[in-house]
């Protein structure tokens, strides 16, 4: 079998070699960092005068964390390493309250995220004969814009259809031949509904592949929408923060997402110690960007959560593998004391049959106690005039989520596309409790 490479010589590139080019990465980010009013005083008090301060990798935990509050503080331009006239462009994340947590990149800056996602891609057996239909929204997030510039580079066709219009992607995918799409896997499982009720025939579509990402998902997902769909689905990493998605995508063996370690310094941290697990082990990942001219970000704490894949890859690639994440150590939702992630209700969702596109978990106080409901869409041939099967799956779920977290929940079951479809990420977690107990 063919393993196709953008950059072979980098992808494979002895790890000795790769832990060069890292700490001469890490050297010119802290020289950047200095340049900002936000790194520069907190560098220094910790001896850091400039990139020769920087011996060795293991001088990476000299460096402070960076959160997300971080950012915010240095909101707007606490961040910038060069002068204003040589940024082109800002995103943000997708957040949508608060302020805005902002990057800013160079001319350089984009093209060098373009190639980190154009190499993506190509792991993923992308080529430029794609046809590749970008359902995420363009804008201040970096999925539309940040994905699009890499596909580009690739030389795939780019149709920037952004997110929403059903009816007109669907029609795009059919009239242009469309092989390749990028959207949230709670779209695409939108897609293939809609597909099914339009007036077009599967069979008559050319896609092949899809790239999915920017909310956690389970294999179990993955696994549905590829046999609805008849595709092949690649899970893709990123955020805004690291320049949006292709931080760490799948190769064609589909085992983990190898993160581009000539770009970023992964670590993964126990959370509550903030100290490296041992590899292997799920923690948070916390990443360092080497290559951006126009804003450093050292060890900066995503709060997601995923493990290292020790195991070399078939493919031959030597940067390293990430598990698929297991939420974040922020969306941990504490009920009645019991830790729930919502991943683990969506894996008993997708495992039974009935269930239906949608679903949303509600958590409410209902006096002293924590109420969980999760509303779930059930499939259209689930609702007839015969509520036997309906009663029958409520029981199900109920029985297999409080094996599964250890708390009832209360399932309230939905027709079939009556829940309101979130076009860009989906809001799974509707969180009623007050603030401030
Ligand atoms: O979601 C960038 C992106 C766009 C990634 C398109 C992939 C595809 P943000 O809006 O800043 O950026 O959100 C970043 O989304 O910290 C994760 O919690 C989550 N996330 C992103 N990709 C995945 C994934 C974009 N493949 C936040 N699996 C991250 C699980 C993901 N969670």
């Amino acid at each position: 079998m063919e393993i196709p490479f953008w950059d072979k010589s980098i992808e494979t590139i002895d790890r000795s070699e790769l832990e060069k080019l890292q700490l001469a990465g890490l050297k010119r980010q802290v020289e950047n960092a200095l340049k900002t009013t936000f790194y520069k005083n907190k560098l220094l008090k910790e001896g850091i005068i400039g990139g020769s301060s920087i011996k060795s990798l293991d001088d990476l935990r000299r460096l402070p964390f960076t959160t997300k509050s971080d950012l915010r503080e240095a909101y707007p331009f606490g961040l910038m390493s060069v002068n204003k006239e040589d940024v082109v462009r800002i995103h943000a994340s997708s957040g949508t309250t608060g302020t805005p947590t902002i990057i800013y990149q160079t001319q350089k800056d984009v093209s060098m995220a373009a190639d980190t996602m154009a190499r993506s891609l190509v792991a993923a057996g992308c080529t430029k004969n794609d046809i590749c239909q970008n359902m995420m929204t363009y804008g201040l997030f970096t999925g539309g814009m940040c994905f699009h510039y890499g596909a580009e580079r690739l030389g795939m066709t780019v149709i920037p259809t952004s997110s929403g219009n059903t009816i007109r992607q669907i029609k795009f995918m059919h009239d242009f031949g469309t092989t390749v799409t990028h959207a949230t896997p709670s779209y695409l499982l939108h897609l293939h509904q809609a597909i099914e009720e339009s007036e077009y025939d599967r069979n008559d579509f050319k896609w092949r592949l899809a790239v999915t990402g920017a909310e956690p998902h389970s294999e179990e997902l993955r696994c549905k929408i590829q046999d609805k769909l008849g595709i092949e689905v690649y899970n893709c990493y990123g955020m805004s923060e690291l320049n949006g998605p292709g931080v760490a995508f799948e190769c064609i063996f589909r085992k983990g997402m190898h993160i581009w370690e000539d770009r970023y310094i992964i670590e993964i941290i126990d959370p509550v110690t903030l100290e490296p697990v041992p590899e292997g082990e799920v923690g948070e990942l916390v990443v360092t960007i080497l290559h951006r001219d126009a804003m450093p970000l050292l060890r900066y704490r995503t709060r997601d959560l995923t493990r290292i894949i020790p195991e070399p890859c078939a493919c031959g690639r030597t940067h390293r593998r990430l598990a698929r994440f297991t939420g974040r150590s922020d969306d941990m939702l504490i009920i009645n004391g019991v830790n729930v992630f919502p991943s683990q209700i969506e894996e008993v969702l997708l495992k039974v049959n009935g269930v239906g596109a949608n679903y949303l978990i509600v958590v409410e106080k209902q006096g002293d106690l924590d109420k969980l409901t999760v509303q779930t869409e059930v499939t259209p041939e689930m609702f007839t005039d015969d509520t036997r099967p309906l009663n029958a799956l409520k029981e199900r779920l109920k029985a297999e989520m409080s094996a599964l977290i250890t708390i009832n929940p209360v399932i309230e079951l939905k027709e079939s596309g009556s829940m309101p479809v979130s076009e860009g990420k989906a809001k799974r977690v509707d969180d009623r409790r007050p603030k401030d107990f």
